[in-house]
């Protein structure tokens, strides 16, 4: 019996889409390979040299469709206020009444494909049912691999089950006989909306086939609807990709952590540690669910089972482990196709090919100058596929999180590694976390974009309530449960320009101190902002660090810090009375302590 609330849903979007054909995603091999080979014949997708890329796909997206739009994305609840400072707002009648005009006939000529998936291992209590409906075949094969999808969804969903509504158009209709382009869109960018109706589940996305806008399990659902279900139920969704880390003894712990774009959060995710004995596996590479666990401890899922990674500065030295998951049953967006049937990207080689076709279907050498793969290149790949996948990455009871790292790229101010005094220090560190820009997408590069735990973008209420929640969350089970909070920067550069830490595997050397410090054996020396490792504690066997550096690396800066407060405070007043006291107070402490003669 199929779910009565999803047959009325998908028959008022059918009627209001008008496609020529329905059909239900049953999540099968067969499904997938007969959609791969009718986006080839149709000319949308090239295939890739079969023996050296088995069941490989290129898409060439429209120029104006290569990226989430953060300026046509909104959050409509009920009320302005409760979507917050950061978000787009409006009402959410107004919005849906706007949109309906855009949806009306919008699948002409197209199949409406109805695509149940799960975020999470299927029957996990973390895990929840979305069910996507879409025009877009790059999409449905897309959902394949980054969800969980298909009949056994709706098995687990039931008659009566509940479930988030993502409904998907690409905003192209095709008259009769009117032949399709390769990449449907609507090249309009005030023509799309990536819109979310927290207060009823619901995500609407019009107008663009690319990434996070379509894709809707992805950012809309499992972060910017979850996390309000997790404000409304008592558990957290993140931006933090999560790692398992073992020790040379044998023993582990799972670490989750929130980095801001072009932070690296993939190649840490697969790190290959420098550290003899030393092992890092994958649980995730994007987000993290965590719930409260029948023993106390928070337990975090992974609810994607792929990774849509960003494909240019991948390569063997930067992420061997990406490289290897991508070689098979991988979909690749805007890369460069090679005259051999193959994908490149800028820096995934140190030589490129001599030729091929660039992201927008032209003729490219490297000797142009131009770039051969579009920034923002991307492959679907699944995360079983990764070499270094810990054998419990889909355990349905999650694992149990002992540390959470938040870092940004600064150049300076920010020590390697602090570690929070306690949980409402750490919520601290991680409200004032942030990036120095290099890209000019979202401000002038090197201006620095305060980003609260990664999910500016992301989080699907008011910033000031969402770190409320996170103060809330660390009374849910006993303190000593709680995982400990680590502020950490790769990114710090010396007075002449230099950076001061190798970053990539040596990261590992990080990893080991704040398992040493879980374990309670490792020193560390109080400073205003919080705790730094002790003088000798942070292995750098091996390693050819200048002494001088070392001790730039985890240096207070006082002046800096003191500089930074009034900063903060602006940043801080944007959120108004939603702020918790408990941050505006942490503030001032740090401050009082910055300004005392000694720590
Ligand atoms: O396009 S996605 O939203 O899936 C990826 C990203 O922008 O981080
Ligand atoms: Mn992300």
């Amino acid at each position: 019996m199929i779910n009565k609330k999803l047959a009325a849903w998908v028959e008022e979007m059918r009627a209001l889409c008008t496609p020529d054909r329905v059909h239900w995603c049953d999540g099968s091999k067969a499904e997938y390979d007969r959609l791969a080979d009718e986006t080839v014949a149709v000319g949308a997708a090239n295939r890739l040299d079969p023996e050296r890329w088995p069941h490989c796909l290129l898409f060439r997206s429209d120029p104006s469709d290569v990226a989430r739009v953060e300026e046509r994305t909104f959050i409509c609840s009920k009320t302005r206020e409760d979507a917050g400072p950061s978000n787009n707002w409006m009402d959410p009648d107004e919005m849906k009444t706007l949109m309906r005009k855009s949806y009306r006939g919008c699948m002409k000529g197209r199949t409406l494909y109805v695509i149940p998936y799960s975020m999470g291992p299927i029957g996990s209590p973390i895990a929840n049912i979305g069910v996507e409906i879409t025009d877009s075949p790059y999409v449905v094969v897309n959902m394949h691999v980054m969800t969980r999808v298909g009949t056994k969804v709706l098995e687990a969903l039931g008659e009566d089950g509940e479930f988030v509504r993502a409904m998907h158009s690409v905003g192209a209709p095709l008259a009769p006989g009117q032949k399709d382009s390769s990449w449907p869109c609507n090249p309009d960018i005030q023509q799309k909306f990536i819109t979310h109706f927290p207060d009823t589940r619901e995500i609407w996305s019009y107008g663009s086939g690319y990434g996070g806008n379509a894709l809707l399990g992805k950012k809309c659902h499992a972060l910017r609807i979850a996390s309000v279900q997790a404000r409304d139920e008592g558990w957290l969704a993140e931006h933090m990709l999560i790692i398992k880390l073992t020790n040379p003894a044998g023993k582990s712990i799972y670490v989750a952590a929130a980095f801001p774009s072009q932070c690296g959060k993939t190649n840490f995710a697969m790190m290959e540690p420098t550290l003899p004995g030393w092992k890092v596996e994958t649980i995730g590479d994007d987000i993290c669910w965590m719930k409260p666990g029948p023993d106390g401890r928070w337990r975090a899922i992974n609810p994607e089972a792929g990774f849509f990674g960003v494909a240019p500065g991948t390569s063997m030295k930067s992420n061997p482990n990406a490289v290897r998951t991508v070689q098979r049953n991988t979909i690749f967006t805007n890369c460069v196709l090679t005259p051999d049937q193959g994908v490149w990207w800028e820096d995934m080689t140190d030589a490129p090919p001599s030729k091929g076709v660039d992201w927008q279907g032209n003729e490219w050498t490297p000797a142009s100058g131009k770039k051969g793969a579009h920034p923002n290149a991307r492959f679907t790949a699944p995360a079983s596929q990764c070499p270094v996948i810990a054998p419990e990455w889909e355990d349905p009871a999650g694992v149990p999180i002992s540390a959470i790292l938040f870092g940004g790229r600064r150049a300076s101010v920010v020590p390697l590694v602090t570690e929070a005094f306690n949980w409402q220090h750490g919520i601290f560190l991680g409200s004032i976390m942030g990036s120095e820009m290099t890209a000019a997408a979202f401000g002038t590069v090197g201006t620095l974009r305060r980003d609260p735990m990664a999910m500016l973008p992301f989080c699907g209420y008011h910033m000031g309530d969402y770190l409320a929640h996170w103060l809330r969350a660390g009374q849910m089970t006993s303190p000593d449960k709680l995982p400990r909070f680590y502020y950490v920067n790769w990114f710090r550069k010396s007075a002449d320009g230099k950076w001061l830490w190798p970053g990539f595997g040596e990261n590992s050397r990080v990893l080991k101190w704040i398992f040493e410090r879980l374990e309670g054996r490792s020193e560390a020396t109080r400073t205003p902002i919080g705790q730094v490792p002790a003088a000798g504690t942070l292995d750098l066997s091996g390693l050819d660090l200048d002494p001088e550096n070392q001790t730039e690396l985890l240096s207070v800066d006082r002046a800096a810090w003191l500089a930074e407060i009034a900063d903060i405070r602006r940043y801080y007043a944007k959120f108004g009375g939603h702020l918790p006291r408990e941050l505006a107070e942490e503030l001032d402490a740090m401050e009082r302590r910055l300004k005392e003669k000694s720590p």
